[in-house]
């Protein structure tokens, strides 16, 4: 993919929807590209085929390719977009079922969820099959108290005459919820509104989490205080450890061999990167 693909558009509504007054995107202005400075970096995650881009795209302008095989995102890419005078960087990310996956494209977004220090992360599930998306809601949940749940393709559980108790499930997740259908640019303002909540603090999350075992408890406590003492600033220590404890090849390896600490170092959402640019996995 050449860089010239990704030149912003301007902020020009898309929908129909965005131009009409009840639409408050009038706080949100479009920065394509133009990202230098952000206040806060907002990951966007989900199993494949949510409406992560679709989101992105309406946020930040910009006009990465949606929709099934070939469009589906393999890379992380990143755009901008100001909102209530606050600058975002914005990180679309590869379809992902869980935070334990291997492939390729999965490790891209797992990685970055994990290791980018996100000031929040936006789980975009498919309301239309919740309980399997909430898989990686809940693994999300047990490594970040920064998330919103992005509910999309609510127009899909209306027509199946389906219904989602919205409320309640923000209730029982302790996240914000909010309602979309985002190929409609339904629901993004409220998204916005409560991503700037969260980023600024101004809506405290209380995520629902597994208690663990006292045993594990104790020897994962030990376990993280070893992996935090070798790899001083590497984001999520505790999951580290978790990993070791349930004996992860990979994990292990990447322990072993000191690699982790330069996946904190690389993914860091902290340092600028080439704005704008697609970012290909740190490897490449
Ligand atoms: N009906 C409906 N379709 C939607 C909605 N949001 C997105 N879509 C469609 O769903 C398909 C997938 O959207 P994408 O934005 O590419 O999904 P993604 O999560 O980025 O997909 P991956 O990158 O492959 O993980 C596209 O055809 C979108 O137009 C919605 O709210 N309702
Ligand atoms: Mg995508």
């Amino acid at each position: 993919m050449s860089t010239e693909e990704k030149v912003a558009s301007p902020a020009v509504a898309d929908s129909p929807c965005e131009a009409c007054p009840a639409h408050h995107a009038g706080n949100l202005i479009r920065l394509g590209v133009n990202m230098a400075n952000w206040d806060f970096v907002v990951a966007l995650a989900g199993n494949p085929n949510t409406g992560k881009t679709t989101v992105f795209n309406s946020l930040t302008g910009l006009r990465q390719h949606t929709g099934n095989w070939p469009g589906k995102t393999v890379v992380r890419a990143e755009g901008g977009f100001a909102y209530a005078g606050q600058r975002y960087k914005l990180m679309d990310l590869p379809g992902t079922y869980s935070l334990l996956s291997t492939s390729d494209d999965e490790e891209v977004a797992r990685d970055f969820i994990l290791f980018g220090s996100p000031d929040v992360t936006v789980v975009v599930v498919d309301a239309t099959v919740l309980e399997r998306n909430l898989n990686l809601v809940l693994q999300v949940l047990e490594i970040t108290d920064r998330a919103v749940i992005c509910l999309n393709l609510m127009d899909e559980v209306q027509r199946r005459g389906m219904e989602v108790d919205e409320r309640r499930l923000a209730r029982d997740l302790g996240v914000p919820v909010v309602p979309t259908v985002a190929r409609k640019g339904e629901g993004i303002p409220e998204l916005l509104q409560a991503v700037s909540d969260v980023a600024a603090g101004r809506a405290i999350c209380k995520p629902h989490r597994i208690e663990s075992p006292p045993g594990l408890k104790n020897a994962l406590g030990d376990l993280t205080d070893e992996v935090a003492t070798a790899f001083p600033g590497l984001p999520n220590a505790r999951w580290v450890a978790l990993r070791l404890l349930e004996g992860d090849g990979r994990i292990a390896e990447a322990v072993r061999s000191g690699e982790i600490a330069d996946l904190g170092r690389h993914l860091s959402s902290r340092v600028p990167s080439d704005a704008g640019l697609v970012l290909q996995e740190m490897e490449e």
